[in-house]
């Protein structure tokens, strides 16, 4: 193949930056390239990427021309590298989930003649209806999230039609906002993009269909019909099925690349672009997660992916569809409290030091002596608890435990046990092929995988897919343009397998299956306190 096979450039816009990997036809990377927005584009004046007024700190918005710009500086960057635009076959992409881009009227005429004498901003500095996009950090929609529930009837009704209950990011109550608040904003508006959507708009040179997958971050999306729901469109805005325009599969091949890129950058004129879609469904693409895997990503806040046949309607957590297999959906779970109470805890118990920490956890048993634990350093998600809960053997609530040893495992084993709890709700269980899948700065820490693979009966493995998103992006563009001959499997099969880093113990089992069920009884317990008091 040499320096002249087919390759599949994917494109991340995230919350920081820009990125873009370029990957050759066995999915190897061959060039990769990023625009953070403070630094590289620092006249827009973000701060993370991010706009927030100090007088209305829920309000997080993003300059939609900073993303224009940044599309631009990434492709002369990538030159720069000498990546060879002509052999790209395909582009695909993802973005952070949920932030909105309000084209205005005249807009499509404008991407449709995009010429490549000028910088792409310089032709779209008219072309939205507001320059500021709200993004997923905004939570300043509660009025709204309140209507759409009570449209169709409360928030299960609301998580049964759309995957979730209305939260304040979703796009949904961020539109109704616009419309209620800036109803000026609303009629000037052509057509509403989503992130991803917005770029691949920039790409095709005309507005691009939102796909499934991200769609399911909107509460408007049917995720069963994979339509708009007529009743939430009515409850966000007049008209609305209009300005969000059709939807479709993340694979779907869209159109080839607008002229623009052709003459500029020097792709072939043949270059497919494909559907983008949200961060988070990409991400499944990128880690490969098949039907019984489990995905744990072990970060700031910790998040848990999982493949699911069936959609499954529970008060919490996210279902999405899922962007490989139309059939199919994917669930997300997000706990808050992650790192940042692993180290308090690793700061009181052991010093700051993750030696001695992992020290402790390797000098108790499996199962604490029968001590069990919760550590919430900020109101979690799921369960809705704050403020530390520590249980002895009695099932006694105690105010600290006699050894830090104790302290140690009762963090990473209550942690684990809530997401074992939680994956289960959503019919997760462990078959004979199950992985853990664990990514995120601690899954590094070998002695916590072992009580991951001990919680959850199974084996543990990582990979190095720091930047599964925009990995899986790439995936996705080559999977699209192939899908008809193989499938993704077959199409990845170049990628190195995950590696195995810990086995369960042969008495896991016996000892966290319980501890699951009491987790469950003090969560009830600690939620029925909190409503009665
Ligand atoms: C998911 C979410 C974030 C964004 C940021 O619901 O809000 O993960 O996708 O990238």
């Amino acid at each position: 193949m040499g320096d002249s096979g087919p390759t599949y450039l994917g494109l991340d816009l995230s919350t920081q930056q820009l990125k873009a990997v370029v990957v050759d036809d066995q999915l190897q990377v061959l060039d990769e390239a990023y625009v953070q927005f403070d630094n590289d584009l620092p006249e827009f004046r973000t701060y993370g990427g991010v706009i927030n007024k100090k007088e209305s700190p829920s309000i997080a918005v993003a300059p939609c021309l900073m993303w224009v710009k940044a599309l631009d500086m990434l492709l002369d960057k990538l030159r720069v590298c000498g990546v060879d635009f002509a052999r790209v076959q395909g582009i695909s992409g993802c973005a952070q989930q949920h932030g909105t881009v309000y084209w205005s009227k005249g807009s499509r005429e404008l991407l449709r003649n995009l010429s490549p004498d000028k910088f792409l901003h310089q032709q779209l500095c008219n072309a939205f209806a507001t320059n500021y996009s709200p993004i997923w950090m905004d939570s300043s929609t509660s009025a709204e999230c309140e209507i759409l529930e009570q449209t169709v009837g409360g928030p299960q009704n609301l998580a049964q039609i759309t995957g979730s209950k209305a939260y304040e990011r979703f796009s949904g109550p961020q539109i109704a906002k616009i419309w209620r608040t800036r109803p000026d904003v609303y009629a000037n508006t052509e057509r509403i993009s989503l992130v991803s959507s917005f770029v691949a708009s920039l790409l095709v040179g005309d507005y691009a269909p939102i796909d499934y997958s991200d769609g399911s971050g909107m509460n408007l999306l049917d995720i069963r019909t994979k339509d708009w729901n007529d009743q939430l469109l009515k409850a966000s805005g007049p008209d609305l099925r209009v300005k969000l325009g059709e939807t479709v599969p993340s694979h779907t091949n869209l159109a080839t690349i607008s002229n623009y890129y052709v003459e500029r950058f020097g792709f072939s004129d043949q270059c497919r672009v494909i559907a983008f879609t949200g961060d988070n469904p990409a991400s499944l693409i990128g880690m490969r997660l098949s039907k019984d895997d489990l995905a744990c990503s072990l970060g700031t806040s910790d998040t848990l992916f999982l493949w699911l046949d069936d959609p499954k309607t529970l008060p919490e957590g996210h279902v999405l569809c899922n962007p490989i297999d139309q059939d199919a959906y994917m669930t997300m779970l997000c706990f808050k409290n992650g790192s940042f109470t692993r180290e308090r805890i690793r700061d009181s118990a052991a010093g700051g030091s993750w030696q001695i920490f992992n020290e402790l956890l390797d000098s108790t048993p499996r199962g604490n002596f029968g001590n069990i634990a919760l550590y919430y350093d900020v109101p979690e998600i799921i369960p809705a608890l704050v403020g530390d809960h520590r249980f002895n053997k009695a099932d006694d609530k105690i105010s600290r435990y006699s050894s830090k040893e104790v302290e140690v495992r009762a963090l990473v084993e209550g942690q684990f046990i809530a997401k074992r709890a939680y994956a289960e709700n959503f019919g997760f269980t462990v078959a004979s092929n199950s992985r853990i899948i664990a990514t995120g700065g601690a899954s590094a820490n070998k002695a916590m995988l072992q009580v991951l693979s001990d919680v959850f009966n199974a084996p543990v493995y990582t990979a190095e897919i720091a930047n599964s998103a925009v990995l899986g992006a790439a995936y996705l563009a080559k999977y699209a343009l192939h899908k008809d001959k193989n499938n993704f499997k077959e199409i990845t099969k170049y990628i190195p397998e995950p590696k195995l880093v810990c086995s369960p113990y042969s008495d896991a089992e016996s000892i966290y299956k319980p501890m699951v069920a009491r987790y469950r009884r003090i969560v009830a317990q600690l939620l029925e306190q909190n409503d009665s008091s």
